[in-house]
């Protein structure tokens, strides 16, 4: 009876007028009303009279031509017909009205004793899909991960296959995976929102600072429940927060309206991706090296990527003359630039923007009445504060007033980077700024199919923004942790770059900002034409020869772009201070004796 009724559901089809209209009740009567007689015809005909007999029989010849009229069904019920009358069927797939019969029902039209074809395959999948590049997590990442695992074999079994005994995952700017600590105000507050029972317990303040526990009552007052969907822009009061911090430093009024909290900046910026892309002739200009957030995303909605090359003799600067000969180049082929994306500081390059040159950005993209979008996710990993410190675009561009009035801007930032390093809270916001109400209500919708961003994430946020300010109780902690973390980066950056300019053939910028090198080396033409032969990119064949003499991970310079006929490598300077003398070492050795076998 199970299987009859499912039969039966199936034979409602969804897209079918009939089925769907205000015909469904007719049709759910007579299958209600099917179930039995065919129930009771199997059963055994002789418990009738033939008059009886011959009418439940019309009825049911009835039911099944108009089940015929639908234009699908399936092959289940198919099957049954087949049986019943021998009737040919239709050659088409249904929607199943019951997720059961997904369990239960073969759902193609194909003859179920030939083997499965399956319907998404390579062929047919979405092409961009198969186009998009991310080379952070690519190749080089994967036998990473499967040298990992001979490691841990390696260690289970006492012997000694690799040279090394880990993995240094240098390949991604992810501080905590390299051993950095979290904010503990941070994560005492979040754990006290998580858990309610901990934040209303008699001992709480025995074990938690008096502004931790003050603080996760008031964003549980305004939150209500880390478990609950919050409104799709955000929860109001940190929105409120972000807007006070952008005023805060930027010395403008920022309306919390225009503020969009995200699961981290990618999916804000691939977000405006969205909506800024039609086809191919929309273009987005992309600095070359650039983080592959962007090329990625590009290509995955169908657009075009517009490369303008940052300057690697002046420090990767980006010269204003660059933007203009790419626009050009653009519009020359028939493609329209429509956003200028600015990475400031600079991935996988490092260089920090001053107010000047942020000046003749701002007047470009006014100029072009292009939309601008500024990645400033490393606002706080500057090095170079004295010199030249963090200036956020939307200062500049309230600053600049009346001059770049109407122009579009926005703004991403993240709680993954800086000293916060919460990359796995997926915490991060858009500021719009100069958007007309009609796209942001387009925005609003498109953040409002994705529900909300993730509430804990929304948390972190909030402390990113505000943390304990003098005269807290944890305000001394914060700030020893805080400055230790960012001290010890600006360390290591030196340091790295410093190793990397030591080395036969490799230049490196000193890193100004974010958590990157991004050295220059020139390969041997032999090392080259070997990589040739064997398929790879000159600076990938570099690489992958770097992880498995030493374990450590980096990404070739051809997953950023770099301008043709130069290879580079992108590591960060994130291992611990104990272990990044260590990275030095092993890389300075693996380097000599690879120019040394290609010489
Ligand atoms: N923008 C830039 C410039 C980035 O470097 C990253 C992450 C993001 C946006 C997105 O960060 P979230 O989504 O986590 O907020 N950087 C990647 C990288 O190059 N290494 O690690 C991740």
């Amino acid at each position: 009876m199970t299987i009859l009724n499912h039969v039966i559901a199936t034979w409602r089809n969804p897209n079918c007028d009939f089925c769907n209209n205000s015909n469904r009740l007719f049709v759910s009567k007579i299958q209600f009303n099917c179930k039995f007689l065919i129930l009771f015809i199997l059963m055994n005909p002789i418990f009738f009279s033939f008059s009886n007999y011959l009418i439940m029989l019309f009825l049911l010849v009835y039911y099944i031509s108009r089940t015929l009229t639908c234009n699908t069904y399936l092959g289940r019920s198919t099957k049954l017909l087949s049986t019943l009358g021998n009737i040919k069927p239709n050659t088409q797939t249904t929607i199943p009205l019951n997720t059961n019969n997904i369990l239960n029902t073969k759902m193609d039209n194909q003859d179920i004793s030939t083997p499965y074809t399956k319907s998404l395959t390579l062929d047919n999948m979405c092409p961009t899909v198969k186009t998009a590049q991310y080379a952070v997590r690519g190749e080089l990442v994967i036998r990473a991960e499967n040298i990992a695992h001979l490691l841990e074999k390696q260690k289970k079994e006492g012997t000694k296959l690799l040279p090394f005994n880990e993995i240094v995952y240098c390949n991604i700017g992810n501080p905590q995976q390299l051993k950095q600590q979290p904010i503990s105000f941070f994560r005492q507050v979040l754990a006290l929102c998580e858990c309610p029972e901990l934040l209303n317990s008699a001992h709480v303040d025995k074990v938690f600072p008096a502004d931790a526990i003050a603080r996760a009552r008031e964003l549980m007052a305004s939150i209500g429940n880390t478990g609950a969907y919050s409104g799709s822009q955000g929860v109001a009061s940190v929105l409120k927060s972000v807007a006070a911090f952008i005023e805060s430093r930027d010395g403008h009024a920022a309306d919390p309206s225009n503020i969009f909290l995200t699961d981290g900046a990618s999916v804000a910026v691939q977000r405006m991706l969205r909506l800024l892309i039609r086809d191919r002739s929309d273009g987005i200009m992309i600095p070359i090296p650039q983080y592959p957030l962007y090329s990625a995303t590009i290509e995955l909605y169908g657009g075009s990527q517009l490369g303008y090359y940052l300057n690697e003799e002046s420090g990767w600067g980006l010269e204003a003359s660059e933007l203009e000969r790419s626009y050009n180049d653009a519009v020359s082929k028939g493609i329209t630039p429509r956003a200028l994306v600015i990475i400031n500081p600079g991935n996988p390059t490092g260089q920090t923007l001053d107010a000047a040159n942020m000046r003749e950005i701002v007047a470009f993209c006014h100029r072009k009445r292009i939309v601008l979008l500024a990645d400033e996710v490393y606002q706080e990993n500057v090095y170079v504060k004295e010199t030249k410190p963090f200036v956020s675009f939307k200062k500049v561009v309230m600053d600049m007033g009346k001059e770049v009035e109407g122009l579009e801007l926005v703004s991403f930032h993240s709680v993954s980077k800086g000293f916060v390093g919460e990359c796995g809270k997926r915490g991060g916001y858009m500021e719009l700024h100069g958007i007309t109400n009609e796209v942001k209500a387009e925005i609003y919708k498109l953040a409002s199919i994705g529900l909300c961003p993730n509430v804990t994430g929304q948390i972190v946020v909030d402390l990113m923004v505000r943390p304990p300010v003098a005269g807290e109780q944890s305000y001394d902690t914060y700030v020893k942790e805080r400055d230790t973390i960012f001290d010890s980066l600006k360390r290591r950056a030196n340091l790295l770059a410093a190793a990397l300019n030591g080395l036969e053939g490799v230049t490196c910028n000193q890193p100004e900002g974010a958590m990157y090198a991004f050295p220059q080396i020139r390969l041997p033409a032999r090392a080259i034409e070997e990589a040739k032969a064997n398929g790879k990119a000159p600076d990938a064949y570099y690489c992958i020869q770097l992880l498995e003499a030493t374990g450590i991970c980096v990404v070739p310079g051809s997953g950023f772009g770099q301008k043709d006929g130069t290879y580079h490598f992108r590591t960060t300077f994130l291992p611990s201070e104990q272990a990044i003398q260590g990275v030095c070492t092993r890389i300075a050795d693996f380097h000599k004796n690879f120019m040394a076998k290609y010489k």
